[in-house]
């Protein structure tokens, strides 16, 4: 080596060494500042709202005039039915009629319910794109002749949303998709040969590739990308050539936060199949955050970045045969369960075939935005609670202010707070913030609630401490 590039050589080390980077390849140089910057407004946002939407839509769970089931995902109705992709899209495509200005009632439900952004299926594992491709003819651009990724994110950014792109990588539509090569990732036609004999997979991942470059490229600023989803015998540069794509991803949309699902290795935060295959433990160069699905996370995960996210009753696409929708008792609680916890909750709606909502989607959004509106400053920005556990509820934490949720609501009127420290103040964010007063004893901080509860899902008592929450472990 000449001198000159050794002395040159020297100096990137040092420089590298003195600021150390987190993660190299497969996404770009980044410091831990860089990555907080990066991932704060996330971080802050706390609750997102989540859309399967397509072909599956107007389907409804129903084929051939039956009932494929009463719950699961019916946005896998190809894969229950079996059907190949021709004989899926002529059922399906005549249902799928999206309404002038079907997603502004999406963006409007989400602002008014306090959602922070709005991710939604630009494909899913049907294939079907909600966007316009030159490298492709099974999308909306091809067949409506409307650039439905286009009005979806105009929408949401009328009312100030955050935009996240789910993107499947499993495809049950492209001719060269190679499902055969994984015996765990799912496929209408698994099992069988492949139809038009032998495929080559290098082929459907340069679509891949086009396909994602053309939503990275086509609709402004991107903030999320939620890819979806890979298996043990088959992810990463493997299945989806991962480097290059993520590589593709940062170079078009610096600021983007992705998931993990690109891959399927513990470095990346995965120990199994399975939605509960997730382990708290994540390299970034592998992806952003954690997934949970459909359930919470006993414990937080300190240091790693995760998100649950979950449907509203059992299906993630909309299915007519699905009526077992939850409670806005426990909407409201997950979402303060999942905060307490220091997590995101991205909650799924399932559109209709027209892009219009149920009576009972519509309904749970805004019984969390009528709470959100009196409490979100108890989940917004805030970090995870400084207690294990606490009987009657959860809390979060901002600095040195606590926020009491209460769910069970003390017969006697005493809220025990398991804390050492002096409370400062302490009053209801219900009822324009009336001041409680409070006791201390060996036992902690007592509070003198009023006989009932402002709220009977989640009450919110604000607590100002003087210094850092020191909690009394029993
Ligand atoms: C995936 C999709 O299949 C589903 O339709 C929905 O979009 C959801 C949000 O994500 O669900 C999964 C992903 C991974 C597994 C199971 C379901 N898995 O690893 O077994």
């Amino acid at each position: 080596m000449k001198p000159i590039l050794l002395i040159l050589a020297l100096a990137t080390a040092a420089a590298f060494a003195a600021d150390p980077i987190k993660s190299t390849e497969p996404t770009v140089a980044e410091s831990s500042a860089q990555r907080d910057a990066r991932m704060g407004w996330w971080r802050e946002a706390r609750f997102g709202m989540f859309v399967h939407w397509g072909l599956y839509s107007g389907l409804a769970g129903t084929w051939n005039g039956k009932a494929v089931g009463t719950n699961g995902g019916m946005e896998w109705i190809q894969q229950r039915v079996k059907a190949d992709t021709d004989t899926y899209a002529a059922a399906a495509l005549p249902k799928f009629q999206p309404v002038p200005g079907f997603a502004r009632e999406w963006a409007k439900t989400a602002k008014a319910a306090g959602c922070k952004y709005l991710v939604f299926t630009t494909k899913h594992h049907e294939g079907f794109g909600l966007f316009d491709s030159k490298v492709g003819d099974y999308n909306a651009g091809a067949r409506l002749h409307r650039d439905l990724v286009k009005e979806i994110v105009e929408a949401a950014h009328a009312e100030g949303l955050k935009v996240g792109f789910y993107h499947s990588l499993i495809d049950w539509h492209h001719d060269q998709y190679a499902y055969q090569k994984s015996k765990q990732l799912p496929h209408p036609l698994k099992g069988q040969p492949y139809p038009n004999g032998e495929r080559d997979h290098a082929k459907y991942v340069d679509y891949l590739h086009s396909q994602v470059g053309e939503l990275m490229s086509n609709y402004g600023q991107v903030d999320v990308l939620w890819w979806d989803y890979s298996a043990l015998d088959f992810q990463g540069d493997e299945a989806w050539r991962a480097t290059d794509l993520m590589k593709l991803v940062r170079a078009r949309q610096p600021g983007i936060i992705m998931n993990n699902r690109l891959y399927r290795t513990r470095e990346a935060g995965w120990a199994s199949m399975g939605t509960e295959g997730f382990i708290p433990q994540l390299d970034t160069r592998f992806g952003d955050f954690i997934t949970p699905e459909q359930h919470i996370p006993a414990t937080g995960m300190p240091g790693v970045d995760w998100e649950t996210c979950m449907t509203l009753n059992t299906t993630w696409g909309f299915s007519e045969h699905d009526h077992a929708w939850k409670s806005d008792e426990l909407l409201i609680r997950n979402l303060a369960d999942i905060a307490s916890k220091g997590g995101n909750y991205l909650l799924n709606i399932g559109p209709k075939g027209d892009g219009s909502l149920t009576p009972e989607t519509v309904k749970s959004f805004q019984a969390i935005g009528k709470w959100m509106k009196v409490n979100g400053e108890a989940i917004y920005g805030t970090t995870a609670s400084p207690f294990a556990k606490l009987d009657w509820g959860r809390a979060t934490r901002k600095g040195q202010d606590l926020y009491l949720i209460v769910f069970d609501w003390p017969k006697d009127g005493k809220l025990l707070v398991p804390l050492k420290n002096k409370v400062k103040q302490a009053s209801l964010l219900a009822g324009s913030g009336k001041r409680l007063t409070s006791s201390s004893s060996d036992a902690g901080v007592t509070i003198q609630l009023p006989a009932s509860a402002p709220d009977a899902i989640a009450t919110v008592i604000k607590l100002t401490l003087s210094g850092e929450p020191q909690v009394i472990t029993k």
